[in-house]
């Protein structure tokens, strides 16, 4: 049993992945012994809607000098954050001198698009070396949790925000109402918060149940958040479905009565209504189940044919898929990866090794399993060579398949 982070009910878990390991806690041979797993289990909460983990590991163990993940290693990406500032800027930034603030701001990539044409600006970022790299580009950076101590002394210090951003990281918080007590205090009463994280609809729809690892420990719904926000006398004024990350929803919050609420959100929370009934997950689960056995039956039928599997993106998602299914190096030989941090490594968990793309450019496998699917558009692109040299994809979202 879990108690539901929102609204404090009692829910059962609707799904157990068995014991994980950290999804970006890449390791040295030297660390195998000491690795740190924990349960990573899911519910949902019939009274509220959120659905979360059951634990979660203390965020200073996924978040520090360390953290494996730079949003930058994705073309695709830049140019969605600078369309994503863009947008803010021709629409959210009335005021004269008006003071943007982005949680989880990361490698700089999107409030580079304020800093660079004089913009206020402020990142709050917890990862040391990611928020290095933000910094040295010009991106003014605060190295904290965002909770609402730190909003308090962000205002103190730099006065109220016109527009709070976020991508990818509310979902990551486990104390959300101090994040929304922290955002409405940060925020001017006529102020703007846009964030977005993957979407619940899009995870059950795709089987994605690569998107739950220990850092998301939520997926949200507009239902759900319609719960959060409604207890802060805040309300959300538009939704904006995002191809990225395998399927988000753009949330535009505001102070309630601010602004008119676009029809859009209205249409979303009766689209919803099948994410209200727990038999949504009885049969989540099963779909989990069955892509299992599928893909381990598919990458045991490559290896039984003398073939070579290597893995596409030592992503974080690829952490659930691999300990869960039991991928083993036997069947993944390795994983190749463009982040020099996770090269030389190993996978949490499995031990798979991260390779530096060259040698996969090098030494083509006969079979790449796609574990950053939600690329999938940017890397078929870039590795037209490795298809018309004969190599295949495996992939498993929506559903297990080898593609040619
Ligand atoms: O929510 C989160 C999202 C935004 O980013 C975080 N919790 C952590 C992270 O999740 P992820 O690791 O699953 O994200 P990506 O973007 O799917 O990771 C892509 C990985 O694949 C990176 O390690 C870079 C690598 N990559 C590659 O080797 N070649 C990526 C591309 C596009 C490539 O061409
Ligand atoms: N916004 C970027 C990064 C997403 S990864 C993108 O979409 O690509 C999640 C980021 O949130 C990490 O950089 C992590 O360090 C940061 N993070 C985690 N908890 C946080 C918190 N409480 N406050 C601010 N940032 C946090």
């Amino acid at each position: 049993m879990g108690q539901c982070r929102i609204c404090r009910a009692d829910f059962a878990p609707f799904i157990d992945f068995g014991k994980m390991p950290l999804a970006n806690g890449f390791l040295t041979a030297e660390q195998f012994a000491a690795e740190y797993f924990y349960d990573l289990r899911v519910g949902f909460c019939e009274h509220c809607g959120m659905v979360q983990l059951i634990e979660q590991p203390d965020p200073t163990q996924m978040f520090h000098q360390n953290y494996a993940f730079f949003s930058k290693t994705s073309t695709k990406m830049a140019t969605h954050f600078q369309e994503f500032a863009e947008d803010v800027k021709s629409h959210h930034l009335i005021s004269t001198d008006p003071f943007v603030v982005e949680i989880g701001s990361n490698d700089g990539i999107m409030l580079q698009h304020f800093a660079k044409i004089g913009i206020k600006h402020l990142g709050v970022e917890p990862s040391a070396n990611v928020a290095q790299m933000a910094i040295n580009q010009g991106v003014r950076t605060i190295c904290n949790f965002f909770d609402e101590n730190l909003a308090c002394q962000i205002v103190e210090e730099n006065g109220q925000a016109d527009a709070i951003l976020a991508a990818n990281v509310m979902c990551h918080i486990p104390s959300m109402h101090s994040v929304v007590k922290g955002i409405k205090k940060l925020l001017k009463n006529d102020g703007i918060l846009i964030f977005e994280d993957p979407y619940l609809n899009d995870v059950i729809e795709k089987t994605s149940y690569d998107q739950i690892y220990d850092e998301h420990v939520f997926l949200f719904s507009v239902s759900s958040l319609t719960y959060l926000f409604n207890i802060y006398d805040m309300e959300i004024i538009d939704v904006n479905p995002q191809e990225t990350h395998g399927g988000s929803m753009r949330y535009t919050v505001a102070n309630r009565g601010v602004c008119n609420i676009s029809k859009r959100v209205y249409d979303h929370l009766k689209k919803e209504a099948k994410l209200r009934r727990s038999e949504t997950y009885e049969n989540f689960r099963e779909h989990c189940e069955r892509s299992k056995r599928e893909l381990i039956k598919a990458l045991l039928q490559i290896r039984e044919d003398g073939k070579r599997i290597v893995g596409y993106g030592a992503t974080s998602k690829s952490t659930t898929v691999i300990n869960y299914c039991g991928i083993t190096p036997e069947l993944v030989e390795s994983i190749s990866d463009t982040t020099p941090i996770k090269q030389g490594k190993y996978t949490p968990g499995a031990h798979i090794p991260v390779r530096p793309y060259e040698e996969f450019l090098a030494n083509y496998p006969d079979y790449a399993l796609l574990f950053a699917w939600n690329h999938a558009e940017e890397i078929a692109a870039k590795e037209e060579k490795f298809r018309e040299a004969g190599g295949k994809w495996v992939v498993y979202i929506p559903t297990v398949r080898v593609m040619a």
